[in-house]
């Protein structure tokens, strides 16, 4: 007689069992609802303020300002910068140019480097690989006018003039 009553027990004991085991897996799935397998991109505060446009125009000034430091353009196309130095003090003094580097260049050694390369008016050979492009160094009211093309990411430009890039340093988001 007991065996009757064991067996139903059991039964029910493995019906459980697999239930739970079911409940915990459409938990699991909901968990994992589909994620972009994508690396992690550096976020640049107020990049959603700005409009994507590959034509961007940039002055640097006497106060040793850039009059902008953030733009957003299209990835894969060419960008055209125009670039003015606004100044009027001599370009020995207070001259300007603009280089873009590539994500993850540290720019206290990158500005060091350009520091130590007068002769070739701040545009450092050591560091070339970390260059994208650059404009020339310019003097009070000089411009200049370059094009690139960059892929999905973060930049970073600066003023490569001896003590300029603390200040004169700005981001280019390609997306
Ligand atoms: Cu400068």
């Amino acid at each position: 007689m007991k065996k009757l009553f064991i067996i139903p027990a059991l039964a029910l004991a493995v019906a459980f069992a697999s239930c739970g085991g079911e409940s915990k897996k459409a938990t699991t799935s909901e968990n994992t609802a589909p994620t972009e397998e994508t690396a992690p991109v550096e976020t640049v505060p107020g990049i959603e303020n700005e409009a994507i446009s590959n034509t961007i125009s940039l002055e640097g000034n006497d106060q040793m300002k850039f009059s902008k430091d953030l733009f957003r353009v299209k990835a894969g196309e060419p960008v055209e910068l125009n670039f003015k130095n606004a100044g009027e003090m001599p370009k020995e003094a207070m001259g300007h140019n603009v280089v873009i580097l590539t994500p993850g260049t540290d720019l206290a050694t990158f500005g060091g480097e350009a520091a130590g390369a007068a002769a070739d008016e701040y545009i450092p050979k050591s560091s070339a690989s970390s260059i994208i492009a650059h404009t020339k160094l310019l003097g009070p009211g000089e411009t200049d006018k370059i094009s690139f093309t960059l892929e999905k990411g973060v930049y970073s430009f600066i003023c490569s003039f001896p003590g300029h890039f603390g200040i004169m340093q700005g981001k280019i988001v390609a997306e």
